[in-house]
């Protein structure tokens, strides 16, 4: 019989990716969205049209029971979140609530509608939990096992997510994995994230559209992968034989000013320099400088590997929205 799946986050980057993959291998998709007047409602219709909306929030509890009594799923993504650290620095405590207690609300309510030794759960947990600081980063990348140390508002809110979780794996023997997630992006990804700000810009100077593109801080570095390629490890996690908690990475880093450059090229700018301006509101009260994960416990015991590489991921993202900008359509 085919499954069901409820994913939260539906209108996000990842629940785009999750969604499609869910329905090609057959599942039945149910999708919460907040509901009143989103802008993303009408793509998640036509780019979506099998996943089933469910009007909820995550921080209501009532209504993610109701949405649990209504989709009766047998997998549970929980990829709703406040997500930009930048913002969370603005909105600390809409952040706790929503990314943080949000978690909550929704293990209760897989609790509470009888889901407790049915439903598998997937977190999406976060790199942003290590903080990237030079005394807390291992030689080859984090770990499952590695120290958190979050250095935002948003890092501080999963870190309880990931806690809670855990806890309710420990406590009720429910079946609960989080995916410890590194960077991922893509065509997908919102235009307030620095990877698709720069390729939407890219585009747009090629085109003729502006004539620059103003960044914050150039030196941190990430581990940058694919977002179709990670969906893939999350829908792993819920198959295999016990709950655990799993690493998904490329196992490289790169900086801003290498996305850049790799961008700029797409177009034939060989200095992006003259293109870029710094402006302090795009920095952030505390940085997190570097982060390398390292994948070898997903690589092993899932079988996961990240497919699409750094040039790739800049490659995709700038022609997508070359493409995008051509035709003058909105994102
Ligand atoms: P995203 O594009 O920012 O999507 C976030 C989703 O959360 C949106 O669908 C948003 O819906 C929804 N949401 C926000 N507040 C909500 C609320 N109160 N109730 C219900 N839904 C709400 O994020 P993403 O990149 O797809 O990431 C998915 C998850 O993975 C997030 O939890 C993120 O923190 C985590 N993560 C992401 C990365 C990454 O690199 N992308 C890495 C590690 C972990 P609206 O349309 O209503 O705003
Ligand atoms: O910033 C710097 C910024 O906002 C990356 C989320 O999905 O991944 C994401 O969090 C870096 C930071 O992503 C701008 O200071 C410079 O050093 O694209 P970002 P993020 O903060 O890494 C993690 C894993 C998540 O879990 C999060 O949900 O780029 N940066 N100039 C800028 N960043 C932005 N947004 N805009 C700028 O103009």
């Amino acid at each position: 019989m085919a499954k069901t799946a409820l994913i939260t986050g539906i209108t996000g980057q990842d629940g785009y990716h999750l969604a499609q993959l869910l329905h090609e291998k057959g599942y039945k998709v149910y999708g919460i969205m907040r509901a009143q007047q989103n802008p993303r409602r009408k793509n998640v219709e036509t780019e979506l049209p099998y996943v089933n909306i469910i009007e909820a929030d995550l921080s209501d509890l009532s209504s993610l029971v109701r949405a649990m009594e209504t989709a009766k799923p047998q997998e549970v993504y929980n990829l709703a979140a406040i997500s930009h650290v930048g913002y969370s620095f603005k909105n600390p405590i809409l952040t706790a609530d929503v990314t943080g207690k949000g978690v909550l609300n929704m293990l209760e309510a897989i609790r509470l509608s009888g889901g407790e030794k049915t439903v598998r759960f997937y977190q999406a947990s976060t790199s942003e939990m290590y903080g990237g600081l030079e005394y807390n980063r291992p030689k080859n990348g984090y770990t499952e096992e590695s120290k958190f140390h979050p250095r935002s508002p948003y890092g501080v809110a999963k870190l309880y997510g990931h806690w809670i979780a855990t806890n309710y794996r420990e406590s009720y023997g429910m079946f609960v994995s989080c995916g410890i997630l590194f960077n991922h992006e893509g065509e997908r990804r919102g235009l307030e994230f620095v990877t698709r700000k720069i390729s939407n810009a890219v585009a747009r100077i090629k085109l003729g559209k502006q004539d620059h593109i103003v960044l914050g801080d150039l030196w941190p570095k990430r581990d940058w992968g694919y977002a179709g390629d990670y969906v893939e490890g999350m829908w792993r996690m819920l198959q295999q034989d016990k709950p655990d908690d799993f690493v998904l990475a490329t196992g490289e880093t790169h900086s801003i000013e290498e996305f850049l450059t790799l961008a700029f090229k797409e177009i034939g700018i060989d200095d992006w320099k003259p293109y870029v301006k710094q402006d302090p509101a795009f920095m952030r009260p505390a940085e997190v400088d570097l982060l390398l994960g390292d994948p070898t416990k997903a690589e092993k015991v899932l079988g996961w590997k990240r497919k699409v590489d750094f040039p790739g991921l800049v490659k995709k993202m700038v022609e997508y929205d070359l493409e995008l900008e051509s035709d003058q359509k909105t994102s």
